[in-house]
């Protein structure tokens, strides 16, 4: 059954995705240049409400002054006619020749300081438009052999980029944040900022790091076998989830970009319940646009295409109703209470209770028979096999 989106949905997508022409390694194009302009109004009959996009998606690298101009006004009129809003800009810092070996981390001191130009123009188109967020996803920014690189430098010259682009925001008083994209490997043999942990180790030492967050994608942490649910989960508790990439992958091989869902269905629905009902005991929670970033597969036509894109809303919608069931459901509340989840966020020393305190508590440690204790269940997996008939709807 298709659910149908609604603003309150506040669902986006990038302008790559859909206009992904599908050329791929191995193949050329199978489907022609798509306007952006088509797709913005596509995107918001199927009730998408937001899109984002690089400069060269709107823009080709290259451009006249004057052809910027006139493409980006046609642009700003399909925004105004659909009531579509861009919510998150991006840069291209990958596809020209010029960065094959990074921009903000290239060997070439020439590339770095391009590379920032051209982030700090986009930085003022984004804010122009009204976007709060502005991502980084640096792709190239990486090596393929551990010689060519000076990783001490490379992070140096990383965080220099970063940091300037974030001082730039603030000086130019501007409503924007950074969301650095994470991403193991792949179009570089590794890519600096393999993963949200290493991202927010980065943003940490960051002089700026304050409008410096994250925009963890399901498939990047899934290729690194990590669990992205855990992932996003870090990154609220370190009050960092400024955005989020919505899609699917299939294990730990290359880039897939499916469909949300089509990937770890069963982790999908982990992500939709922690993103719509927060942590079981509260906490932080994610209140940004439901963003996906994937890429119609190569086989699709253009019915293909929005078929495709109205799936990820639809599949979306149809997993957070799962997910809102599961958390009402008295058993599933009475199962959570077993298992101690809820008792986890009860601090492990009670208020007031020192140190000294605990290690006088003979309670808690001399007499405390810890056979007794070991020998608890904690029926995870029936909790589990609750979590699973919850989103398969067969309760
Ligand atoms: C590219 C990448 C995505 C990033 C985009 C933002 S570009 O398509 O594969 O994961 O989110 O730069
Ligand atoms: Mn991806
Ligand atoms: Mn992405």
């Amino acid at each position: 059954m298709v659910r149908k989106p609604t603003p309150a949905d506040k669902f986006s997508f990038g302008l790559w995705t859909v206009g992904w022409n599908a050329q791929d390694q191995f193949g050329s194009a199978s489907r022609p240049w798509l306007d952006p302009v088509e797709s913005v109004h596509r995107l918001a009959e199927l009730g998408a409400s937001h899109v984002t996009f690089h400069d060269d998606d709107v823009v080709p690298f290259g451009s006249s002054e004057a052809d910027r101009e006139r493409i980006l006004d046609r642009f700003r009129g399909a925004l105004a006619e659909t009531g579509i809003t861009v919510e998150m800009v991006t840069t291209n810092t990958f596809s020209h020749p010029i960065f094959k070996d990074g921009a903000f981390t290239s060997n070439d001191r020439r590339v770095r300081r391009y590379g920032l130009r051209k982030v700090v123009r986009n930085v003022d188109l984004a804010a122009s438009l009204g976007a709060d967020t502005f991502v980084m996803w640096g792709g190239r920014e990486g090596a393929e052999y551990d010689s060519a690189k000076d990783l001490n430098a490379a992070h140096d010259r990383y965080a220099e980029g970063i940091d300037t682009v974030a001082a730039y925001i603030k000086e130019k008083g501007y409503g924007l944040r950074i969301a650095i994209e994470p991403k193991p490997n792949e179009p570089r043999g590794d890519i600096l900022l393999p993963t949200v942990g290493h991202a927010l180790a980065l943003i940490a030492k960051l002089e700026h790091g304050d409008i410096v967050g994250l925009n963890p994608e399901t498939g990047h942490e899934q290729m690194a076998g990590l669990n992205y649910t855990s992932g996003i989960a870090q990154a609220l508790w370190a009050d960092k989830l400024f955005h989020i990439d919505l899609n699917g992958q299939r294990s730990i091989k290359y880039d897939q970009d499916l469909v949300f869902g089509h990937g770890d269905l069963f982790s999908a629905f982990a992500t939709v319940d922690l993103i719509e009902n927060g942590f079981p005991s509260g906490g932080p929670r994610y209140d940004g646009p439901r963003h996906f970033d994937y890429k119609p597969s190569r086989t699709e036509d253009f019915t293909g295409v929005w078929d495709s894109a109205a799936a990820n809303m639809s599949t979306y919608l149809l997993l957070k109703e799962r997910a809102q069931a599961f958390r009402a459901d008295p058993e599933v509340q009475a199962a959570l209470e077993e298992s101690g989840v809820l008792e986890l966020s009860q601090p492990t020393l009670a208020p007031g209770e020192t140190l000294a305190d605990l290690l006088a508590d003979t309670s808690a440690y001399e007499e405390l028979d810890v056979d007794a204790v070991a020998a608890r269940g904690f029926g995870f997996v029936r909790l589990n096999q609750l979590a699973l008939e919850h989103a398969i709807g067969a309760r």
